[in-house]
């Protein structure tokens, strides 16, 4: 029995150790990305059983990529070895302020080629909850389709579904086709959490009020919109609050905030804190992970939460 299931695309992210141009980096450390691993990774740090499908190429990168995973505890049963196609990787810059450089190697991956006919109905009727982002529907119309078919088949089976717009338009051939790609996923799912610029963009609005109000009015329950430091902006039918963010000194890097984010709404929401609540969990999440430079080495177990939270109570005094 799986808590949550999520799937999409994992790579080796090769993360710069010196500050300058990608090209000119001569050293780079190995860590593992993939928005919707980092997800499961955390959660499974919580506690929760995750599950996570998608494709591996057969190769020390896809090797590395299920042996972290298992590490971590998350389930990989469902994970195939596509023999034809490789493991894609990403090399990321470091920087002294602001988001890193980011360059992919993942066109024709072996995840790219995650299809409908991957889909196991049994495994995904045994989790209680799926979360999805938009980086699938942007790989290739086969994981667009997967895509598409996994979300209709949780919601008929009236399963909750989180969706976070993850917008990379480097993979979009154009910005229209992002936006109404991604909307029509967004609008089926439970829970939307963009960030401010992305809601911006998916709904022509400025004000996180209205873009909240574009998806409440489509059908979904819980718009959570990040403005960054400042934390974060929830709107329900009924309730709508701006809860604060957590003061972080030192940000070694903002890619993977987003993912922390998703994992205290989702953890908090399965556990049936208030939307309030799992927000703050998602600022106190997120300020956790821009604190390290991978993806996912800052997301935090149950005690390492308990103490950031404690400390930060302390320093409020
Ligand atoms: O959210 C973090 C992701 O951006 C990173 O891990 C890589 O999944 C990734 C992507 O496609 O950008």
């Amino acid at each position: 029995q799986l808590d949550i299931v999520t799937f999409g695309e994992a790579m080796a992210m090769f993360i710069a150790q010196e500050t300058a141009p990608l090209e000119k980096v001569n050293h780079f450390k190995r860590a593992l990305a993939g928005a919707e691993t980092n997800v499961a990774i955390g959660l499974a740090r919580l506690g929760f059983n995750a599950g996570w499908v998608s494709k591996v190429g057969n190769d020390a990168f896809g090797r590395y990529i299920c042996h972290q995973l298992k590490e971590e505890q998350v389930d990989i049963s469902r994970v195939k070895t596509d023999d034809i196609h490789p493991t894609g990787f990403q090399i990321k810059a470091k920087v002294k302020k602001g988001d890193p450089e980011v360059q992919y190697f993942r066109r024709g991956s072996a995840a790219s080629h995650l299809n409908p006919s991957d889909i196991n109905i049994d495994y995904l009727m045994s989790a209680n909850h799926l979360h999805m982002t938009g980086i699938p529907l942007a790989l290739s119309k086969e994981t667009r389709s997967f895509a598409f078919e996994v979300l209709s088949i949780m919601k008929s089976a009236g399963k909750k579904v989180s969706f976070d717009p993850n917008l990379r338009p480097s993979l979009w051939r154009s910005e229209e086709e992002m936006i109404q790609v991604i909307n029509k996923a967004a609008c089926q799912a439970d829970w939307v959490l963009p960030g401010l610029s992305e809601g911006k963009k998916l709904t022509g609005y400025s004000d996180p009020s209205q873009i909240a109000d574009f998806y409440l009015k489509r059908g979904s329950e819980l718009v959570v919109i990040k403005v960054g430091a400042e934390g974060a902006y929830f709107k329900t039918k009924n309730q709508e609050k701006v809860v604060p963010g957590y003061k972080v000194e030192h940000v070694a890097d903002t890619v993977g905030a987003g993912d922390g984010f998703a994992v205290g709404v989702i953890s908090g929401l399965l556990e049936g804190l208030s939307y309030e609540e799992a927000v703050k969990r998602g600022n106190a999440i997120g300020a956790l992970a821009v604190q390290s430079p991978g993806d996912s080495e800052g997301l935090p177990n149950r005690k390492q939460l308990g103490e950031f939270l404690k400390d930060y109570l302390k320093e409020e005094c």
